[in-house]
Parts: structure tokens; C-alpha cells; sequence
């Protein structure tokens, strides 16, 4: 085990540290599965380095995740959910101080989540029934966080799905070619210029702002190992102002698909209309009740939208350098990107049928 983590670990409420692993699947934190021992009961947690060039602003950031899951707890504490539902997600506090936080240099943040045992996450959606449950997953969310007190949740990325800014920028590094790579991919830089209409679509449209997750992917979705059920969502960082829209589009990217956002088989990467209907029909189950007719009447566009700002933002930073998104292969960001844009290409193809689908239900 690592000594520098070890120190880390030890400055958290925990006992005798066992094992430290890397936890792989994130983009942007460093990740760990701690093992501790204590008695003879052995207990896990999620260790992260927090990415501060990603999250400048490590204290709003907390402050955020912690008010959203105290709002939680006490939402489902109060309809009587199970027990073990309202225990979703904790921080484990450090030992010395009443804070959930460590920061040991200007450029060093940890925190510590114990790890929910009997739980699995996906990385790709298998069939319908796991579709309804993302859907469901992240309704049940909004309806949630419908009622947080105010103040409002700070920003904590600026401009997140903004995106003709995430455009700007993209013509910003397609301009500087930092790395020498626009020559070899004129055609994806074609193909967002070409699409660059859907831009505007969710900024624009006149939907309210709400409380919403901003990363609602299946793998930020937390399943009950036994039963198959949603547990709660994890992955809080982004939850800020926003609209629906951003979280329904980011469902489609993850939902109508069985292939991973990564899968270099294109041929796999097509739209599953029973997937969308089964994803539409878990979200509006749980969240329809709020929704405004705008909202509802934006949902299909939300998807081509989000996943086309997906597309934009991964050859940025391919162009870039692979300096934002983790990467474990040369022209990962790449291939996300060329997923992405055939998932556009996609759900451009079939634009009617989701849009009955949602009128049905
Ligand atoms: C990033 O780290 P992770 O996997 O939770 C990213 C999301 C992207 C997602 C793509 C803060 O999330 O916006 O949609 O990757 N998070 C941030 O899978 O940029
Ligand atoms: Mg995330």
C-alpha cells in the first residue's frame, strides 16, 4: 500500500487500513476502495482525490454534496423509506476536525464515502428493464430535489451545459491545434459545424431552472445487487441549477443504447426505440407530475442536444491534448467522440418515432 495514502486514510474516522485498491471508471477524480479492519469487522470506502483543476472551488463543491444528501436523508427518512435507501450515500468525517474534508496543500482534497456493500453500478444499459430503472433512477432524483431550501446550490462548473459555449470552444481549439491533430480529424470536425444548429435548442428553450444532476449516466446509478433495484444515484458533484433537459439528454447518451460511450463498434451504437421508450417511461413515471409542457414537449431534442455536446466536448479535448478526461488509451477521447456523433447521427435518423413515444405516455 501506498504510504502517502496510507497518511491520507489515517486522517479520516477509520480503523486499521487493510487494503487500498484503485477504483477504475471515473473521468475526473482519483478513486480508491479502502479496506479496513476493526474488531474483526471489516469495512469499505471510497477514498477520491478531488480534480481541482476540473472543481476549483473544493468548498462549494461539499458544501453542495453535503446539503443534497442531508436533503435526501430527510426526504426519504420522512415517507418512511427503507432504512437502507435514506443511508444512500455518507461522508466519513476526519478525525480531527467536525469537517468531511481534507485539504493538505492548496492542490491536495480527499474525502471519504463509506462504501455501500451489496451494491453494483453498470456501465452500459443490458435491455429495457435496466432503461426504466435509469429513467426512474434520476425522476425519482428531481422529484427529490424539488424541494431543497433555499439558497440555491452553487455553481460549481460554470457554464456546464452551455452548450454554444462548449462550441466556442471547440472552434477555439480546433484554431490553436495545440497537438497537431485537427488534419487528422476533419471529418468529426465537419460533422459537429454540420450539426452545429442543435447548439442552442436547450439554452435557449423557456423551461424552468430546477435543482439537477447535470451527470445522469447509468453509471452514476447505484443498484441494489440482489434485487436489481435503484438504490440512489451517486456522483453529486455536478448537482446544481439547471434544467431537466440536460439530465433527460444525458440519460439518451447512456439509455437507448446497449454499447458503452466508448465502444469503437459502431455498428452497435444505434437507437433502441424500446430502450427509449422504457428510459422515457421510468423518467415520466417518476417526474412526468413536474414536468411543464415545454419541458416535456423538448425531451427528444434534449437527447440529440446532450449527446451532441458529449461529441464537442471529448474532441476538444482530444485536440487539446487529453488534458480533461481521463484516458487509458491513445485516441480514447477520439473514439468517445466518434460513439458520440454516430449516436447523433442516430437519433437524428429516427426523430419521429421517440417523439410519439413520448406523446403516448
Ligand atoms: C465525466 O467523471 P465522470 O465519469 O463522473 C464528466 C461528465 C461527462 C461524463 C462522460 C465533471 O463524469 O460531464 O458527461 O464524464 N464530468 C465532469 O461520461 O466533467
Ligand atoms: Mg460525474
Amino acid at each position: 500500500m501506498d504510504p502517502e495514502l496510507i497518511s491520507v486514510v489515517q486522517r479520516f474516522l477509520v480503523s486499521e487500513v487493510t487494503d487500498i485498491r484503485p477504483l477504475p471508471g471515473g473521468h475526473i477524480h482519483d478513486s480508491y476502495i479502502v479496506t479496513a479492519a476493526s474488531g474483526g469487522l471489516v469495512r469499505r470506502y471510497v477514498l477520491q482525490r478531488l480534480n481541482q483543476t476540473v472543481f476549483a472551488d473544493v468548498d462549494a463543491l461539499m458544501e453542495n454534496v453535503q446539503r443534497v444528501i442531508g436533503h435526501i436523508r430527510q426526504r426519504l427518512h420522512e415517507s418512511g423509506g427503507p432504512d437502507r435507501r435514506c443511508r444512500g450515500l455518507s461522508l466519513v468525517p476526519l478525525s480531527a476536525a467536525c469537517n468531511v474534508f481534507l485539504c493538505r496543500h492548496d492542490d491536495e482534497c480527499w474525502r471519504m464515502f463509506e462504501f455501500i456493500e451489496g451494491t453494483r453500478t453498470l456501465h452500459e444499459v443490458r435491455s429495457a428493464a435496466d432503461a426504466e430503472r435509469l429513467g426512474r433512477a434520476f425522476g425519482e432524483f428531481h422529484d427529490l430535489m424539488a424541494d431543497l431550501p433555499p439558497p440555491p446550490l452553487h455553481e460549481t462548473i460554470p457554464r456546464f451545459h452551455d452548450t454554444p459555449w462548449r462550441l466556442t470552444r471547440f472552434e477555439q481549439s480546433v484554431a490553436a491545434d495545440v497537438c497537431g491533430r485537427a488534419g487528422d480529424v476533419r471529418a468529426e470536425i465537419d460533422f459537429i459545424r454540420a450539426h452545429a444548429g442543435l447548439a442552442p435548442l436547450l439554452v435557449q428553450a423557456n423551461v424552468p431552472q430546477r435543482v439537477v444532476h447535470n451527470d445522469a449516466k447509468i453509471g452514476n446509478v447505484l443498484f441494489d445487487e440482489s434485487t436489481g433495484d435503484v438504490l440512489c444515484v451517486v456522483d453529486l458533484d455536478t448537482v446544481m441549477p439547471g434544467t431537466i433537459l440536460f439530465d433527460f439528454g444525458d440519460m439518451v447518451r447512456s439509455g437507448v443504447c446497449t454499447a458503452a460511450e466508448d465502444e469503437t463498434d459502431l455498428a452497435r451504437v444505434e437507437v433502441d426505440l424500446s430502450l427509449f421508450e422504457a428510459l422515457t417511461r421510468g423518467y415520466l413515471g417518476a417526474a412526468g407530475s413536474l414536468l411543464t409542457a415545454t419541458e416535456r414537449d423538448h425531451l427528444v431534442t434534449a437527447g440529440k442536444v446532450i449527446v451532441f455536446e458529449q461529441a464537442v466536448r471529448y474532441l476538444t479535448d482530444f485536440l487539446e491534448g487529453d488534458r480533461y478526461y481521463k484516458t487509458s488509451r491513445p485516441g480514447h477521447n477520439l473514439d468517445r467522440c466518434r460513439n458520440q456523433t454516430k449516436l447523433v447521427e442516430s437519433l437524428t435518423q429516427h426523430e419521429r418515432e421517440p417523439t410519439r413515444i413520448v406523446q403516448h405516455l
